[in-house]
């Protein structure tokens, strides 16, 4: 029996058992090989905690490990890491009303990145529920509120509904457009005790979408004619490394990826290349293949027009007219549908690319050489960061720049926010990513002003042994709006300095290690430390001054279409 379908140990698959609306949802959770909640409990989740101390003391196999956070944004954050760095469901849980808006900012980031994070997330008495009687928590339409934020959610109102919820949630996290889903339930259903079918076995996965062979057979005819067909890889291509790459060899096509799509295609490939190269070769372009990406910078910043033709894969059937009707839309999972376009190929040789990107990758280089004190930082990390390491990037000028200079060599190793582009998401979504890949090192960078949004979660990282590596960009400032400020306001600066800690002092008194580098060589002998520590946190702290504005290779002008 796989790990994902085995019933909880010990019990009959088949034989009805009382049990808790709680110990039915853990059970159901585990049977669908969930091993860890992240969570911050309260007294309307009390049951389910119960539920969750029990369950921590069955077999290997079968036991759910928590893993509590000091504030409910660190739980929902590393539920999201461990979703990024694993590709698997994770799940939190949090007390509704404050717990749940607490945590709102990480589920939002979820729903923007296709995550598949479930929250369980607490309720008032089930007869109170629309009452407004100003019960703890209470907070009106919270089902509503919930609907808006997530595709799908449902409320569990009894014991036996539990099992099948989770069982939905979870599929319906998979399934289409993968994303994150809510179960709610009442503080007093959570308690409630029934007979149980032991063990929901999970539903089946739904039969993937058809492949549209007429539209592959017309994708593939139009790449074959293409004189400069260009592909796009956004983060529903993570898991279609192999086929993107195969596909590149084939056509000579560049692949662009910006902050989800980076690691698709190793950075080491001069066919792979990031924004500004690539709204250069978005302006030569006859055909552009789009896979898994809203393909926003293209569209809207670069420019279409009648000579751009546009061959759009997604999961979603309603993301590729969302902008313009595309040439060919091919609707499923990525890696299936490109070897499907593979074996549609013609295989004629192309006259190689490769000297001609090295040139331009070069030219292009030089240029970005703007952006020297980034690109030492970025050096160092890369130098020390193995090749399987994980980079969670954050919204600061080392971030910015790793997002278009970093070499990323493998999928799911540059885990980037995405359009929400939240400032303080990185540290706590770093520690959920080391806490389920305990294999890699993990390296959250942050700004000053980021990192304070989260840093309260290095308790966490002490109270449950996960050695992230974090280093802390502290130039005084949210830097990227003082320099907005000072070029665009005429240095009418306001609420752009900050009042830090001593970071190195402030890690120390959790009981991480910590360090200060002065430059890129001490950060690179510091992380050298760090990533040989196993068993708690590092922080190290690097005091910079202002950082060369990296705009100008971000939001760039169009190359085609009305000017
Ligand atoms: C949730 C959220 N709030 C506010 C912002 C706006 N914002 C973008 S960058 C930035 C400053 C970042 O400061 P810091 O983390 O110190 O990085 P630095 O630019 O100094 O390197 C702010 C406030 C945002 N992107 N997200
Ligand atoms: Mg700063």
């Amino acid at each position: 029996m796989k790990a994902a379908n085995r019933p909880a140990a010990g019990i009959d698959p088949d034989a009805a058992l009382q049990m808790t609306t709680a110990e039915a949802a853990v059970a159901a959770l585990i049977a669908h090989g969930i091993d860890t909640v992240y969570a911050l409990p309260g007294v309307h989740n009390d049951h389910l905690f119960d539920a969750l101390f029990k369950a921590q003391n069955l077999g290997a196999q079968s036991r759910m490990r928590t893993v509590h956070a000091r504030h409910e944004q660190g739980a929902a954050y590393m539920a999201l890491g461990a979703a990024l760095a694993t590709g698997r469901p994770q799940v939190y849980s949090v007390v509704p009303g404050p717990g749940l808006l607490n945590s709102a900012a990480a589920l939002l980031t979820a729903y923007g990145m296709n995550a598949p994070v479930l929250a369980l997330i607490g309720q008032i008495p089930q007869a109170a529920i629309g009452r407004g009687l100003g019960h703890l928590h209470e907070i009106r339409d919270q089902a509503g509120i919930i609907s808006r934020l997530v595709d799908f959610s449902a409320r569990i109102r009894a014991p036996q509904e539990a099992a099948p919820l989770v069982a939905a949630a979870l599929r319906a996290m998979g399934t289409g457009r993968p994303g994150p889903a809510v179960l709610e339930c009442a503080m007093d259903v959570w308690g409630l005790s029934a007979p149980v079918a032991a063990f929901a076995p999970p539903a089946p996965a739904p039969p993937p979408p058809l492949i549209d062979e007429d539209a592959v057979r017309d994708a593939a005819r139009r790449l074959a004619a293409a004189r400069r067909p260009l592909i796009v890889a956004g983060g529903g291509a993570q898991d279609a490394g192999a086929e993107v790459a195969e596909l590149s060899r084939l056509l000579q096509a560049p692949v662009v990826a910006y902050r989800r799509g980076r690691g698709v295609l190793d950075s080491r490939d001069p066919l792979s290349v990031t924004l500004p190269l690539g709204r250069e070769l978005w302006g030569e372009a006859d055909v552009v293949l789009g896979v898994g990406t809203r393909m926003l910078y293209g569209l809207t910043h670069w420019g279409v027009d009648e000579e751009l033709a546009i061959i759009r894969v997604d999961a979603d059937p309603l993301e590729p007219e969302r902008f313009a009707r595309p040439a060919v839309a091919l609707i499923g999972d990525a890696a299936p549908i490109l070897r499907a376009l593979l074996a549609a190929l013609p295989e004629h040789p192309r006259p190689s690319r490769r000297a001609e990107l090295e040139q331009r990758q070069a030219k292009m280089r030089r240029r970005l050489e703007r952006l020297a004190p980034q690109i030492a930082f970025l050096e160092a990390i890369r130098a020390e960061l193995p090749e399987d390491g994980i980079f969670v990037d954050e919204v600061t000028q080392i971030g910015f720049a790793a997002r278009l200079l970093l070499p990323v060599h493998k999928p799911r190793t540059f885990l980037s926010p995405g359009y929400q582009d939240n400032l303080g998401w990185g540290f706590a979504t770093a520690l959920g990513a080391q806490h389920a890949r305990p294999d890699v090192p993990v390296l959250s960078i942050s700004g000053d002003g980021g990192f304070l949004f989260t840093s309260n979660e290095l308790a966490t990282a002490m109270r449950h042994r996960i050695p992230l590596t974090a280093i802390v960009f502290s130039d005084g400032a949210f830097g990227n709006v003082r320099r907005t400020q000072e070029e665009q306001f005429g240095n009418r600066l306001i609420a752009s300095d900050l009042a830090n800690p001593d970071f190195v002092r402030y890690a120390e008194s959790f009981g991480a290690a910590a360090e200060r580098a002065r430059d890129a060589q001490e950060l690179r002998a510091a992380l050298k430390r760090a990533f040989k520590r196993r068993d708690v946190p590092t922080v190290i702290e690097v005091p910079v001054g202002p950082m060369p504005s990296p705009w100008e290779f971000i939001f760039m002008r169009p190359v085609r279409g009305a000017r």
